[in-house]
């Protein structure tokens, strides 16, 4: 049974070592979102609101996130009982449409309690199965092919097992071109459109198949599976979806529809820890391969999405970066590192992320915070 009494959203402030392009706009310090809930007996968990500054990804933003939080979706689970973290998602979807990164947080915050209630990492709570899971990077756009050739070669020297590029109309064909040419064959290279192309740029999109990229990530508007299987029909790269899945309905219509080969699984995207399992499930049994997203999370985040990304069929590496290449410091101990195979460790001898945080820190880069439930239940 599970019953939070509290929740205490904090705003922080943590500036990216580099800013970070994508076609719809760049960002250079994160505004993250932090929950920390604590239940009757004083087990606090943590989870990360993944929702950006601006609406450029997706609709949320951590302002309105924010505001879904405290107004319709902790009342929902504050001093309530609810039986399993698995039913928090249906208890926050109930009458509410969209806010997936809202009720994402609140539910995945839900799951880190649970786990640590039962003392077990959060990776074997979701049915984890792997103990080290792959790494990729995900570079963003640069101001020419050869910076980013620079970038890709560091990234590749650093053990990373897939490579992905940040691409837009005028900085795709020559830049991919630069990279294949300077790493050789034999590299895992994928790229990332964030939507900025249309069908009209079919013929352009296709001459990236000479480069033999393991996917195209997300070419066209996040509504348009339609025109993404017109445009899977005419290239021989996978497209992989990413804004267009939102919940798991979108990833069976993407499969029936053959929109997409390949499903990026962000647990913000879609609503927490149940609907990403739900999509693996469908995709699994599909014979779909996904891969964990990112959304350039602190340490919180990065344990949500590593505990996730240990399920089977999280079979290609996932955009799981160790701390150090987001931060100059994270936010949590230990912060999270990658082997000289590229691989990062499921923390599973420890209770649910697998982490502590720094609260001092914390309380550091706060800039505002607001304490939801009952204010006698647990002192903070
Ligand atoms: O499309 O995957 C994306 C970051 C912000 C918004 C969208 C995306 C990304 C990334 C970052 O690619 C991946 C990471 O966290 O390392
Ligand atoms: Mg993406």
């Amino acid at each position: 049974m599970l019953r939070i009494e509290q929740i205490v959203l904090r705003e922080i402030r943590l500036p990216l070592k580099e800013p970070f392009r994508i076609s719809s706009g760049v960002v250079s310090e994160r505004r993250i979102g932090l929950l920390e809930l604590t239940d009757g007996d004083g087990v606090t968990g943590w989870s990360e609101c993944v929702a950006g500054e601006q609406p450029n990804y997706s609709p949320e933003t951590i302002d309105t996130a924010w505001h879904a939080i405290r107004e319709w979706l902790a009342p929902r689970v504050v001093s309530q009982s609810i039986e399993h973290a698995d039913r928090v998602f249906a208890t926050l979807d109930a009458n509410v449409r969209g806010h997936n990164m809202a009720k994402a947080a609140v539910e995945m915050g839900c799951w880190d309690v649970a786990a640590r209630q039962r003392s077990v990492s959060l990776s074997r709570m979701l049915g984890g199965t792997r103990d080290r899971v792959a790494t990729g990077i995900s570079i963003g756009i640069q101001s020419s092919p050869a910076a980013l050739v620079q970038r890709a070669k560091s990234a590749f020297d650093q053990g990373y097992r897939k490579i992905k590029m940040k691409i837009q109309p005028g900085a795709d064909v020559e830049y991919v071109r630069a990279v294949r040419d300077a790493l050789g064959p034999a590299v895992h290279l994928m790229v990332d459109a964030n939507s900025a192309y249309t069908i009209a740029d079919a013929d352009d999109l296709a001459r990236l198949d000479a480069f033999d990229l393991i996917m195209l990530e997300q070419p066209l508007g996040r509504d348009d599976l339609v025109r993404h299987a017109e445009l899977q029909r005419r290239l021989a790269t996978p497209i992989c979806l990413d804004e267009s899945i939102t919940d798991v309905d979108r990833a069976e219509d993407m499969i029936a529809l053959k929109s997409g080969r390949i499903i990026n699984i962000k647990p913000g995207r879609v609503g927490g820890f149940t609907p990403s399992r739900a999509i693996h499930d469908v995709c699994q049994r599909n014979a779909v391969p996904v891969w964990c997203g990112g959304m350039l999370e602190s340490g919180i985040g990065r344990g949500h999405n590593v505990a996730l990304a240990s399920l089977p069929n999280f079979s290609l590496p996932g955009d799981l970066s160790p701390s150090s290449r987001y931060w100059a410091r994270d936010i949590v101990t230990p912060e999270w590192t990658m082997d000289d195979d590229g691989m990062v460790h499921v923390p599973l001898d420890r209770p649910g992320i697998g982490v502590s945080v720094n609260m001092d820190r914390v309380d550091d880069l706060t800039v505002r915070s607001e304490r939801l439930g009952r204010v006698s239940a647990v002192a903070v």
